[in-house]
């Protein structure tokens, strides 16, 4: 492993912690998993954890006083202790388990939305966004007759903060929801200036973290934001569970999202009373497995620290982009590597994604093809699809040599 002499990570013992990388997917083509901006990869820490519960701990939680019960209470509620730690949120209230970042958005959309705006109101998102930064908007902008503002970008790929500042102007702005890092150009957005100047106008901040908590330092009192959304499964958890933090006072004040059991403190026939937070907004039997999945998750990324993380990224993503650079007829999309992180969208010629995606496959490369739903964006970009390398903590610079070399084999293949 010579190209990662300098990453403070020790590869080898993190690869050996993710036994699903060591396989060969095709006969002679061992995985090079190059898709971790769709899911991670779990580290064993994580699969024992929920076998773990699973086998010894499991029994609905808030529900029995029983021995089970307790320590399933306990497992879960502890998982929601690391991610507030792992966050820095101000109380464990603020975390509120979800299924997903598309939910955070959802729960938002459909609880602080519905009670605070009216017509005229404008919201600000950008057309960078993930289609779960949008959709949930433009359903409420439908019912509500509110206006949506897009923050464009500039040419490369970066948030157009002049045209972010006017729009604040209008004086009618209540809500920004951008994202925090791009899923398919990685641009790192300026999310604490964004928050400070949203709130110079009396709007909310919303931050979209699907793809800057599982990668850098996230500290939600740093950055002011008001609500942030992320995955479980995208930083090394399971697929199931994911969280919305929001600040107390505010979550305090919005109406519930879903009705049923654990988010009541009294149900009669006449009505019902809330739960006080984060239960509130946790209707039903939660994903308990999956939280003490993320609870795991956590531990195993505060383990490796998230410095390192970060800095083992830049520099596979920094090695991807030099050799993508020098492949003729490549174009890479997004800035220059000291405002992105983490991921490598690029088309190759006029070959269409899917056939390179196709391609690599068949080299054991594991990338996604498509609009990485965000539509939008793409549309502005000028194409319909781009194939896209994403990196994680068990990405080595070996894995972006196989990715060129392939990348090498797919354009003699259309260029024969
Ligand atoms: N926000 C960003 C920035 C994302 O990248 C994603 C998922 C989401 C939100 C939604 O996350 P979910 O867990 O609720 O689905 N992004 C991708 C992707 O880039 N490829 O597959 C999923």
């Amino acid at each position: 492993m010579s190209n990662h002499n300098h990453s403070p990570l020790d590869l080898q013992a993190i690869r050996a912690d993710f036994p699903i990388l060591d396989q060969e997917v095709h006969p002679g083509k061992r995985l090079v998993f190059l898709d971790s901006a769709a899911s991670s990869q779990k580290p064993r820490q994580v699969i024992d954890a929920m076998s773990h519960y699973y086998e010894f701990g499991h029994a609905n939680v808030h529900r029995g006083i029983h021995v089970l019960s307790e320590r399933a209470t306990d497992a879960y509620e502890t998982a929601r202790d690391k991610v507030q730690h792992f966050i820095n949120a101000r109380s464990r209230r603020e975390i509120i388990y979800v299924r997903n970042a598309t939910e955070g958005f959802n729960l938002v959309a459909a609880t602080w939305g519905r009670a605070n705006l009216v017509s005229g109101d404008e919201i600000v998102l950008s057309v960078m966004e993930h289609h779960s930064n949008i959709v949930p908007w433009q359903i409420l902008a439908a019912e509500k007759g509110i206006t949506i503002r897009y923050i464009p970008i500039t040419p490369d790929g970066q948030l157009d903060q002049a045209a972010y500042a006017e729009f604040l102007r209008s004086g009618r702005v209540k809500l920004v929801s951008v994202m925090h890092v791009s899923n398919v150009l990685g641009t790192v957005n300026p999310i604490r200036e964004m928050a400070a100047q949203a709130h110079a106008v009396g709007a909310l901040f919303m931050s979209d973290g699907a793809q800057a908590v599982p990668h850098l330092k996230v500290d939600v009192q740093a950055l002011d934001v008001d609500f942030m959304a992320f995955s479980a499964h995208k930083m090394a958890g399971p697929t199931g569970i994911g969280v919305l933090y929001g600040k107390r006072a505010l979550l305090e004040a919005m109406p519930p999202y879903m009705g049923g059991g654990d988010m009541i403190r009294r149900v009669t026939l006449e009505g019902s009373d809330w739960n006080e937070l984060p239960y509130k907004f946790e209707a039903g039997t939660p994903a308990i497995a999956e939280a003490v999945g993320l609870g795991a998750a956590v531990d195993y990324l505060n383990t490796l620290g998230m410095e390192n993380i970060l800095a083992h990224e830049r520099i596979v993503a920094d090695y991807a982009l030099d050799r993508l650079y020098e492949v003729p007829g490549l174009t890479v999309y997004g800035p220059d590597s000291d405002k992105r992180n983490g991921v490598a969208a690029f088309t190759l010629k006029d070959i269409h994604a899917h056939d390179i995606a196709q391609l690599l496959d068949e080299h054991g490369v594991a990338v996604r093809a498509g609009h990485h739903c965000a539509m939008p964006l793409h549309k502005i970009l000028g194409v319909a699809a781009t194939a896209r390398a994403s990196f994680y903590v068990y990405s080595t610079t070996e894995d972006v040599d196989v990715l060129v070399e392939a990348i090498y084999n797919a354009r003699k293949v259309f260029t024969r």
